[in-house]
């Protein structure tokens, strides 16, 4: 084997999830999945690449296509044990019956470890026997995974003792739903397979943290600056006549929701580039809350603080709290903006005085001689909510197995959410507290400092992705 950059090959029999393995441990949603067994002839290697250099490369090989006979072939060899793969490719290279074993064995003949796949969901047949004697014959280091396709676990246990035979290291790994935890356990386990791989499976595995935790370093900056932009944005215009005021308003608040949403588009394209989702655009749950826009009822009822939490965070102003109304606009159902589209142009005249109504209350909306305000961000509560939807969206994103193509299969949020689904409700006090600093700097209240401030929130936001993406959180 190649030491500085290690090959693995994955075999099995067809349709068991070979490609669906590669494809979650490399992160790479280009490798062909496909239902229809034997659909894969030829070999195909990806390499994985951090900061340009490679580290690691798999290669994804037909299913065995005659193991019995290729079995019996070898047993009979008489030939040197380091030559049996070489002399069984040349014996049988131009036999069609033989054309796909031939085909599998190219990569182990060039020193690459084996990762044989078996779909653990079903009985051992005397084939899969077979095949684990043709790799044991091999003489490789070889590890086995069991990737259950379905929930059945009644084999489990034969599998196992069937491997520890013929394998070094044996893993239960699930190409739908494996997390980056367990895909780090996973090479972390490959080590074992062979003493001279540990050097250089060691770097691997470092190199894969070290690269997840920059990326997590990225999100926590874009997500700071979402933040900073959307809670500080702030525009003005002239007002000429009084009677312009209400279009104005409207003008104003149409051009917040705008640049809010683009900034939190941009976000979740930006994420799926990072934890290269390239391909596939990993479709939320039909029910998902991300689903709903920013401001409608339903996110500002599930996500962000209580209402409890709000009044402590002083987010709801004494004057706030004073107008019952607003408390109740502002920390629960707050549909403010999608009334706004609607409700301000249809019937404007019937809101009048109910400014809250209109979202002033929440952007600060201020008339001011004669230009009319909008902004910063009076409400806190949008900052929880705008953190709550990047880092469901976060936890979405990085839990997406790239070998998973199906989307209906795997249950998602359902209607009956619990009374807050995002992260920020669990957030305990000191964490809030950072929040609510940052918040406040952004106002330019008088006694904040604002770097010190966005480096407090930048620290809280990168501990979050690191536990969300480590098993915590949701
Ligand atoms: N439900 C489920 N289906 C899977 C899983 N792994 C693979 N499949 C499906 O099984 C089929 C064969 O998978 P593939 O990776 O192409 O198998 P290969 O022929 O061994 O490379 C595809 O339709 C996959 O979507 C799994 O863990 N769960
Ligand atoms: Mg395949």
């Amino acid at each position: 084997m190649n030491r500085s950059v290690p090959e693995f090959a994955v075999v099995g029999h067809p349709n068991e999830g070979k490609s669906s393995v590669l494809s979650t441990l490399a992160e790479d949603d280009s490798v062909r999945i496909s239902p229809m067994p034997g659909e894969t002839r030829e070999c195909q290697t990806f390499p994985v690449t951090i900061d340009g250099t490679e580290i690691i490369r798999f290669t994804d090989t037909p299913g065995f296509q005659n193991p019995r006979k290729t079995l019996q072939w070898m047993q009979e060899y008489h030939g040197r044990d380091e030559e049996l793969i070489r002399d069984f490719i040349i014996a049988h290279k131009h036999d069609p019956a033989f054309h796909d074993d031939c085909h599998l064995l190219q990569p182990i003949l060039r020193g690459a470890g084996i990762i044989f796949v078996v779909d653990g969901s079903r009985p051992l047949r005397n084939t899969d026997k077979a095949e684990m004697e043709i790799l044991r014959l091999t003489g490789c280091p070889r590890m086995a995974i069991i990737n259950c396709k379905d929930e059945e676990t009644a084999w489990l246990a034969k599998w196992q003792t069937e491997f520890r035979k013929h394998f070094n290291s044996i893993r239960v790994f699930n190409s739908c739903r494996a997390t980056y935890v367990e895909r780090i356990a996973l090479l972390e386990s490959l080590k074992g397979i062979d003493q001279e791989l540990q050097p250089v499976l060691d770097r691997v595995v470092t190199a894969f943290q070290d690269d997840w935790q920059q990326r997590n370093q990225q999100v926590s900056e874009m997500l700071l600056e979402l933040l900073e932009q959307g809670l500080g944005y702030s525009r003005s215009v002239l007002l000429k006549s009084a009677a312009d005021e209400e279009q104005l308003r409207e003008k104003l608040h149409a051009g917040y929701v705008k640049s809010i949403s683009s900034r939190e588009k941009k976000c979740r394209e930006r994420m799926r580039n990072l934890y290269k989702h390239n391909i596939f655009n990993c479709e939320l749950p039909p029910h998902s809350i991300l689903k709903e826009d920013l401001f409608s009822d339903r996110s500002w009822e599930f996500l962000g603080l209580n209402r409890s939490q709000l009044v402590m965070a002083g987010g709801l102003s004494g004057a706030a709290i004073g107008a019952g109304i607003d408390v109740a606009a502002a920390g629960l159902s707050f549909g403010i903006f999608s009334a706004v589209g609607g409700l301000v142009g249809a019937a404007g005249t019937a809101l009048k005085g109910r400014e809250f109504l209109s979202g002033t209350k929440l952007l600060g909306m201020r008339l001011d001689e004669q230009r009319l305000t909008v902004g910063p961000v009076k409400n806190i509560q949008l900052l929880y909510i705008l953190l709550d939807r990047q880092l469901l969206f976060y936890s979405h994103i990085i839990n997406w197995a790239h070998g998973r193509r199906d989307y209906d299969r795997l249950p998602g949020n359902t209607e009956n959410l619990p009374v807050k689904v995002g992260f920020t409700a669990e957030w305990q006090g000191n964490k809030r507290k950072v929040c609510e600093h940052f918040f406040n700097s952004l106002q330019h209240r008088e006694g904040y400092d604002l770097p010190g401030a966005r480096t407090a929130m930048e620290q809280l936001i990168t501990e979050e992705l690191q536990e969300i993406s480590t098993g915590g959180g949701c």
